[in-house]
């Protein structure tokens, strides 16, 4: 009786508020729209990441998250760490900047709002190069060749983004033009190479879920050696996702990291040829 009550009583509040209910509505399909309307606005979603212990490196390297989420970094290194946005700064990259210390076995927090990447790196055991606009392994830190940097991914739409972009591989250099680009869905992305070399486009394997969410496959990019005035290849990316990817005759994939390493033939060396896609839906 008491049952039957309450649910005349919540259907007559629906009826009133929303004046369109038709009668096959019943109490069971209102309860759980009620209760779940409810606890979405309490939960506050959370993700880590980990500083182990005397490596100089950031686990996971790249962190997907939700917009709102708080992000913890734990300190399990036995030195404290210093780590900070890169200066690189468009309106998909490093929308909230942030600068932070965290003490040996400690931890420390940052809320990420606004969707896009954020790339950051430790200030002790890399450094910014200028000339490449890349976070390069400091020579000294026991992460070496793999620099202590990460990548924060905000999932989410951005407006305004292109859906054709060019990039390029530089003359002279095993280095991709740009590291990050960002296109919306479905995306044309060119590179032309004007290198003498032939380098390649191919994904790093085994990322998780939206990381490289379809394998785009592997395309060689002919140098200037082998055709005049080096080749353009160009890909479609259709699904939306951060596709990560590399050159493989300049890299090798560390299993451990999953992040591509440059190869010490290189011409940049310490610094790897990968670059990074971020293809938002609409
Ligand atoms: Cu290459």
């Amino acid at each position: 009786m008491r049952k039957a009550r309450l649910c005349l009583n919540s259907m007559l509040v629906l009826i009133v508020l929303g004046g369109i209910l038709s009668t096959t509505t019943s109490c069971t399909t209102s309860t759980p729209v009620r209760s779940s309307s409810a606890s979405a606005t309490k939960i506050t979603p959370r993700a880590s990441v980990t500083i182990p212990r005397a490596q100089d490196l950031f686990t996971p390297f790249i962190l997907q998250v939700q917009p709102r989420t708080i992000v913890t970094w734990q300190n399990d290194d036995s030195v404290a760490h210093v780590f900070t946005t890169t200066p690189d700064r468009s309106a998909f990259m490093n929308l909230q900047s942030f600068s932070l210390t965290v003490a040996a076995g400690q931890s420390i927090q940052f809320t990420f709002a606004q969707p896009g990447l954020y790339h950051y790196y430790d200030t002790a055991a890399a450094t910014w190069n200028r000339t490449f606009s890349r976070v390069a392994a400091g020579k000294n830190a026991r992460g070496f060749p793999i620099a202590m940097d990460g990548i924060i991914w905000v999932q989410g739409l951005i407006s305004g983004l292109p859906t054709a972009t060019l990039n390029s591989i530089l003359a002279g250099h095993d280095e991709y033009a740009s590291e990050f680009i960002a296109a919306s869905s479905p995306a044309s992305i060119s590179w032309h190479n004007f290198d003498e070399d032939a380098h390649f486009f191919g994904q790093v394997p085994n990322w998780p879920a939206a990381i490289n969410p379809v394998d785009a496959g592997l395309h060689r990019m002919a140098g200037s050696q082998d055709v005049p005035g080096g080749q353009t290849i160009t890909i479609l990316f259709d699904t939306p996702g951060l596709y990560y990817y590399y050159c493989r005759n300049h890299d090798r994939i560390d299993p451990t990291t999953r992040r591509a390493v440059a190869l010490t033939k290189a011409s940049d060396y310490p610094l790897p040829m990968v670059g990074f896609i971020l293809v938002v839906g609409k």
